[in-house]
């Protein structure tokens, strides 16, 4: 994984990252503004205002013109943030998505300390999921008999997406708050125990980057670390269909794909005769 961190904000892949970044961008050049000019201000009072030989500190309070102004001002310039830069990104973000059939949905549990990434397969269908079906080898507790749960894709850590299409995330938690954070798609949301809560970004630039945990969750908190793909489409319809085929065979060893069932019957014929021992 390449390195995307530096002084500055990270690598930006996101279709929403420009914006973002201006508005994170603007934030800090006027806090900087504001914290030199109250700072002059301070320091100002200090020397204008001190007591020294023939003169004492002044304390009476002054009624000056200029900070008026200048706090008519700034909250003028709050409101223009507020209204002309942060709202659009929130309305792009977190209310105007996409349409579930035009973009890629998937599931994401977190739990300490992993990311489940949950595809609903080919029928795009996500399968039921029960908690006492949860355990090592089926974190989400996916109910492998129902008919949707058959194709389900799950992967630990994991996370593909195809470049220049739109993923919708539905963000839950097993156990304790978490915060979802891709910083190269400008992504951060808490996963909360018992909400599910969608979140949707595009990626326009492929490459392997970082999935990261933002909220303190616990003691290995720092390895809950994720692997986030934007694949080329080609790559996301293997990637796809190589989990598909390892379920396959995974599943051909169970009895859980009918088409395993077949075969059944004949591998019980050699154990009769031994059966037949003790008759
Ligand atoms: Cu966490």
């Amino acid at each position: 994984m390449e390195n995307h961190f530096g002084w500055w904000l990270p690598l930006n892949i996101s279709a929403h990252g420009a914006g973002i970044d201006k508005l994170i961008n603007v934030i800090h050049v006027f806090m900087v503004v504001l914290f030199v000019g109250w700072g002059l201000f301070f320091l100002y009072c200090l020397i204008r205002f001190r007591s020294r030989s023939g003169h004492k500190a002044n304390t009476t309070v002054q009624h000056f013109k200029l900070p008026v102004y200048l706090e008519v001002g700034i909250l003028i310039f709050e409101i223009f943030l507020l209204v002309f830069l942060s709202s659009p990104i929130w309305y792009d973000v977190k209310i105007a998505f996409p349409a579930e059939k035009d973009a890629v949905v998937v599931r994401i549990v977190a739990e300490q300390f992993a990311w489940n990434i949950h595809y609903p397969g080919k029928d795009g269908k996500f399968g039921p999921t029960k908690p006492e079906l949860m355990d090592g080898s089926n974190p989400l507790g996916l109910d492998r008999s129902h008919p949707d749960a058959k194709d389900d894709i799950f992967t630990i850590n994991n996370l593909h997406v195809p470049v220049n299409k739109p993923v919708i995330v539905h963000l839950m938690s097993k156990d304790v708050i978490h915060s979802f954070f891709l910083p190269v798609m400008r992504v951060k949301q808490d996963a909360i125990p018992g909400h599910e809560i969608p979140i949707w970004f595009e990626a326009n630039q492929t490459g392997e980057y970082e999935i990261a945990c933002a909220q303190l969750c616990g003691i290995s908190h720092f390895r809950m670390k994720g692997q986030f793909f934007v694949d080329t489409q080609e790559n996301f319809d293997k990637f796809l269909a190589e989990e598909a085929a390892s379920l396959a065979a995974e599943s051909g060893e169970g009895t859980v794909n009918p088409a395993a069932e077949a075969p059944a019957p004949p591998a019980e014929a050699p154990a009769n005769p031994e059966g037949s021992h003790h008759e």
